[in-house]
Order: C-alpha cells, then sequence, then structure tokens
C-alpha cells in the first residue's frame, strides 16, 4: 500500500477498472498555485496512464480550496462526469483559517459524492509547511495527485 512506502505514487494496480471510456472532472484551486499545478500534472498523468482518453478529462480552475466543494458540485451533477477529482493545498498559517477551509472542504467533497452518487476525490493536501507540500508534490513523498487519480479510477470499480 502507498503508505507503507511513504512514497505517495505507489500503489498497487491489482483490481483496476477499465476507465478507458469514462470521463474525469478535474478542479485544481489557484491558491499555493506551484504545488497544485504539480499535484494536476500528476493527476492527469495517472489517468493518461489508465488509458482515459485526454478529451475525456475536464479541466476547471477556483481560486482557493474553500470553492472546491461549490465547483465539485457542478461537476458531479453533470451526466458527462463520471467521477471528480478535486486538487487543493492549505498550508498552515498563522491563523486557524486552514482549519476552517480543511474542515469545509472535506465534509463538503462528501456531501456532495453521497448526494451524486459519484467519486469526488480529495486530493488537497494539509501541510504545516510549504517544504511538507512540495515532498508530496513531486518531491521525496511522491505526488499525491496521482494517488488522487488512481484512487478516482478505483473507485470507479463500485
Ligand atoms: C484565505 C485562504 C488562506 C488563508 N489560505 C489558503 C490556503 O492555504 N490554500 C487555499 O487553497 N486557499 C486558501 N485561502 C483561500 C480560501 O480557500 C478561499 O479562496 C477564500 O477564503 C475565499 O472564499
Amino acid at each position: 500500500m502507498s503508505s507503507a512506502h511513504k512514497n505517495l505514487s505507489i500503489f498497487s494496480s491489482e483490481n483496476v477498472p477499465d476507465v478507458s471510456h469514462r470521463r474525469f472532472a478535474i478542479i485544481v484551486a489557484e491558491w499555493n498555485e506551484e504545488i497544485t499545478e504539480a499535484l494536476a500534472k500528476g493527476a492527469v498523468k495517472t489517468l493518461l496512464q489508465y488509458k482515459v482518453e485526454e478529451e475525456n478529462i475536464v479541466r476547471v480552475n477556483v481560486p482557493g480550496s474553500y470553492e472546491l466543494t461549490f465547483a465539485a458540485q457542478k461537476m458531479a451533477q453533470r451526466t458527462d462526469i463520471d467521477a471528480v477529482i478535486c486538487i487543493g493545498c492549505v498550508i498552515q498559517g498563522e491563523t486557524k483559517h486552514n482549519d476552517y477551509i480543511n474542515h469545509a472542504v472535506a465534509q463538503g467533497l462528501t456531501t456532495v459524492s453521497l448526494k451524486y452518487d459519484k467519486p469526488v476525490i480529495f486530493g488537497v493536501l494539509t501541510p504545516n509547511t510549504e517544504q511538507q507540500a512540495l515532498d508530496r508534490a513531486g518531491g521525496i513523498h511522491g505526488n499525491k495527485g496521482d494517488e488522487a487519480a488512481i484512487t478516482a479510477v478505483k473507485m470507479l470499480g463500485f
């Protein structure tokens, strides 16, 4: 399992459904853009690796992670989207702002997933420092965007 290796990009390829004709939405928060772009790149690369057609990946941006929930709802309600991958990075700051954002987004995405009966993936990093984020966005701990994508792929098998 990925976390056992402390490298988020290593995952089991067993029981992976055929997603070659499935359609994915990737929603990317622009806050901490260097990180979220790296995560989004990893997610797209992984979907292509699993034979998803490029034209079946719909990418949209939102200003910050807090807005992921609303955009996820818009995407999940579309009949031509099978799964939604949400990408963000909320770094702990001097205030507790991050806690409010993280909890709201986690709760919101769960609600959207259950309401529309589709996988909605929480690809949001919640590190204490920017270095921890970089380590998980193509650094020493792999790319959490890869893991978000494979999670969406696997959840379509349910
Ligand atoms: C306001 C804010 C702060 C302080 N930090 C982050 C962050 O680390 N990551 C992130 O994605 N967004 C942050 N935001 C912006 C909020 O997500 C949101 O865009 C604004 O509060 C407007 O609703």
